[in-house]
């Protein structure tokens, strides 16, 4: 199972929003035969194992850290193929939870004499896909907030900079983050302080989708990700009411030489796609209701998202309950300043008993720098 676990993370970044999924077939203590589920769309991590297999296969014990399918989607049905080569015993990781699936699966199996065993480090098959259980269940994207900060909870100097926070291994590290996630999401404080591009700069990791909050569209034409939406998807949830009401405070200033439509044109021409969310209720500044972009954004297939700030965005989405995983990189060294700014403002939780707390935490470390993360209890 943990040789299928490892094969698993093979797809990582290219199934979303499927499962990682790998399989393991062994006769008489040997591997015969192995597979993984490469891209979404493609084979299943079984049918992969299975395809090219002949007589040999039979009696052979499989073990995959999924359920096996039973339904015809885009590939056909795994259970078929198991029963059709003629699997003795099948070692299930965890069951699905996708409604097509969910114990039908070791069902047809069982129907067809094949021993199944369910379970087996189950606890490490289920976090492996925690995107998947979590977007399977409710189509909202599985959100996890990243930052950088000193030992003394600082995420920049007084000054504003913020190059480096961490070393290298661990903004490699990042990089790797940005390959699982399917997208990441800035507000535009962050767009104005760093001009960041968001892309995903490991070797053959593909880029996450670009989300802004921008709720005044405010965003600066000639930024990076502006200039780079051609090539890289970028959607922009902004507020047409609070836009409009800055846009007319604006109007007769020199820098804004654009009235709301010809922004709005300006940047869906770039390739940007504009996504209109309502504001959050309360609050005196215009927020966006960012459950309500999440919906939205799970609607158009974001099965998970990676938060990078900055803090009041990280805030908000604490506050919302959108968030279900902190990265919380901590480097050894201190910069000081009552101005410096922290990972996450707003307007704070007066009581520490009350503290948003985070289970199942891992520690590593990555140079002189550590990791923390944890889930949202
Ligand atoms: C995968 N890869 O290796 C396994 C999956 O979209 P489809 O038709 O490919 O079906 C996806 C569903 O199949 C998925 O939600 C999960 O329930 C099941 N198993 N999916 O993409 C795999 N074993
Ligand atoms: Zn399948």
């Amino acid at each position: 199972m943990r040789m299928a676990l490892d094969l698993a993370r093979e797809g990582e970044g290219q199934v979303s929003p499927n499962p990682m999924v790998g399989c393991v077939v062994v006769k008489d203590g040997k591997v015969i035969a192995k597979g993984y589920h490469q891209r979404y769309g493609g084979f299943h991590a079984e049918r992969n194992a299975l395809l090219h297999c002949g007589k040999e296969v039979e009696g052979a014990e499989l073990y995959v850290n999924l359920e096996p399918c039973c339904h015809q989607g885009k590939t056909p049905p795994c259970t078929d193929i198991i029963i059709e080569k003629k699997i003795a015993r099948v070692y299930v990781g965890c069951l699905d939870v996708n409604p097509e699936v969910a114990g039908k699966g070791v069902e047809i199996l069982r129907e067809h004499g094949i021993q199944v065993e369910i379970g087996i480090l189950e606890e490490e098959c289920r976090k492996l896909n925690e995107v998947f259980f979590c977007y399977m269940a409710n189509k909202l994207p599985f959100v996890a907030m990243k930052y950088a900060m000193t030992l003394d909870g600082k995420i920049a100097c007084e000054t504003g900079d913020s190059r480096w926070v961490t070393g290298t291994e661990a903004r490699n590290y990042v990089q790797c983050l940005r390959n699982r996630y399917r997208g990441i999401m800035v507000g535009i404080g962050t767009v104005f302080a760093d001009d960041p591009l968001l892309n995903c700069r490991m070797e053959n990791g593909r880029n996450p989708v670009r989300i802004l909050c921008d709720t005044r569209l405010r965003i600066p034409t000639d930024s990076r990700i502006v200039q780079t939406a051609g090539e890289i998807e970028t959607i922009l949830a902004w507020n047409p009411e609070a836009a409009e009401i800055y846009y007319e405070s604006k109007a007769n200033e020199k820098e804004m030489p654009w009235n709301l439509q010809e922004m709005q044109k300006f940047l869906t021409a770039k390739g940007i796609t504009l996504l209109e969310i309502p504001l959050k209720k309360e609050g005196a500044m215009p927020e966006l209701d960012l459950r309500i972009l999440m919906q939205q954004l799970g609607q158009r297939g974001i099965d998970s998202i990676l938060l990078e700030g900055g803090g009041m965005l990280n805030a908000s989405a604490l506050q919302e309950h959108v968030v279900q995983r902190v990265y919380a990189f901590v480097a050894p060294k201190l910069v000081a300043g009552a101005g410096a700014k922290s990972p996450v403002e707003g307007v704070g939780i007066p009581r520490m008993e009350n503290a948003v707390k985070l289970r199942e935490t891992e520690i590593s470390s990555f140079g002189e720098d550590i990791c923390i993360t944890g889930r949202i209890k």
